[in-house]
């Protein structure tokens, strides 16, 4: 299968956009070899420049719960763009989009737009120090919540791949306030609340974890956080910029019953265009510009264009039966692998919440980034392209998460699932 095209535009890409990409972990340093150029997706489907079709578990890193290019939305954004992108004024379609997010997010009172998940937890943290007049942020190794300064601390996702304890650039005064603990470790974070009390301004998470591999939180942990956040006078942020709308329509804090007190969005509520999102209850909202004090900003945040993707994408997910069917398709994903790596005597950790998923090759369970790193990333790396020679396209990284969609239909999971049949039992054959 020759890729000779991909090639030749990942050569003319390297010579104008720093390592040829616009987010490091396109890239596939954490596989090796050279990244696929995608000139189309339809679907479950995604085509490479040299016209190969792969069936995709990326979609777009989460975005895509109606598979790629689904009518409806696509109609929505021509009728709109034939009306403009823009205005820079408001439009009724801000409202019907806070109103939709708010029906489906039981915790989310308020909320305000903005144009990328990076933006959406960066403001929701200058809110809590805002709100609680305190500075310190906590938040987890291997969690990922964009690049902001302040995060960009033992991050998850691109940082964790690239083996970068925190980023050059970032200087010490943005991150000294931040502190970061083991994920499902409640003794620790009591500690730190007794080592800095009344400093704490809030407690950041990814409720489950997308962004190093899948790591869902241990029994009671997510509850234990909120008693201690509430115990403490900080606020409890839930970052679901990847899980909302997707481990439930509710995102986490349904699925789990654990209701924070701020909540960042982004990927789905956008449907594939660039929109990030904060929202909580309204009391908090209200010290936001201009309401209250606490500035934030965006030329495009709410635009008219971005703002339809994401009301025709929730609109369709939320109907009837569309969620669940595609939860039972992803949960028949994974449970067929695990079984496949049990036969063929794999180690692996796989799960899944919704419809996001993910497997370490490891046979130590994964509950934090220590126990994720133990996975074998060599042995990663040779599975991804065994699948990608396969015509199956997954996260190019141990340390991501998987996702499906409403077009991941049983015969596209059972096409999945004849691939991995082959591909993991050939694992075996070499020591890892
Ligand atoms: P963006 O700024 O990329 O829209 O969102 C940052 C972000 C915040 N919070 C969570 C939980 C996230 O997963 C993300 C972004 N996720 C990565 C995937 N690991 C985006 C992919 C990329 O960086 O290219």
């Amino acid at each position: 299968m020759t890729r000779d095209r991909s090639k030749a535009l990942y050569t003319a890409a390297r010579k104008v956009i720093p390592g040829g990409v616009n987010s490091p972990v396109r890239a596939f340093r954490g596989v090796g070899g050279d990244p696929l150029f995608i000139q189309r997706g339809q679907g479950p489907y995604i085509w490479d420049a040299d016209g190969h079709r792969y069936i995709d578990y990326v979609m777009s890193w989460g975005p895509l719960v109606l598979g790629h290019a689904p009518e409806p939305v696509i109609e929505a954004i021509r009728e709109q763009a034939g009306r403009g992108t823009s205005y820079g004024a408001p439009t009724e379609l801000e409202t019907q989009l806070a109103e939709l997010v708010i029906s489906l997010v039981p915790s989310v009172e308020m909320v305000r737009f903005v144009n990328s998940g990076t933006e959406a937890t960066m403001s929701a943290l200058r809110l809590a120090r805002a709100y609680t007049n305190r500075s310190k942020i906590v938040k987890f190794a291997g969690h990922y919540h964009g690049h902001a300064d302040m995060l960009l601390v033992q991050a998850g996702s691109g940082v964790a791949t690239l083996g970068l304890p925190d980023s050059p650039g970032v200087p010490a005064g943005a991150v000294q306030d931040t502190l970061t603990l083991p994920f499902n470790d409640l003794p620790a974070v009591e500690q730190l609340f007794a080592q800095f009390p009344d400093q704490i301004a809030a407690i950041i998470l990814e409720p489950v974890v997308g962004n190093m591999g899948f790591v869902p939180p241990q029994p009671g942990y997510l509850q234990g956080l909120r008693d201690l956040t509430r115990k403490h006078g900080a606020l409890l942020i839930f970052d679901e910029v990847m899980t909302g709308f997707r481990v439930s329509l509710g995102g986490a804090q349904a699925r789990y019953g654990v209701m924070p007190d701020l909540t960042t969005l982004g990927k789905v509520i956008g449907g594939g265009l660039p929109v990030g999102a904060y929202g909580g209850r309204a009391e908090i909202m209200q010290t936001v510009a201009p309401s209250g004090p606490m500035y934030q900003a965006g030329t495009l945040s709410g635009n008219p264009l971005a703002m339809t993707a994401g009301l025709v994408t929730l609109r369709e997910w939320s109907k009837p039966g569309v969620f669940e069917r595609t939860e039972a398709a992803t949960q028949t994903l994974v449970s067929g692998i695990a079984d496949i790596a049990r036969h063929c005597g794999i180690p692996i950790q796989a799960g899944s919440a919704g419809t996001m998923f993910g497997y370490f090759f490891t046979s130590q369970p994964v509950t934090d980034y220590a126990s994720a790193r133990t996975s074998d990333t060599a042995r990663f790396a040779r599975h991804f392209h065994a699948l990608l020679d396969r015509r199956i396209y997954t996260a190019p990284s141990q340390f991501e998460a998987g996702f499906t969609s409403a077009a991941h239909t049983p015969d596209i999971i059972e096409q999945t699932l004849d691939a991995f049949r082959v591909t993991l039992p050939a694992l075996a054959a070499v020591p890892s």
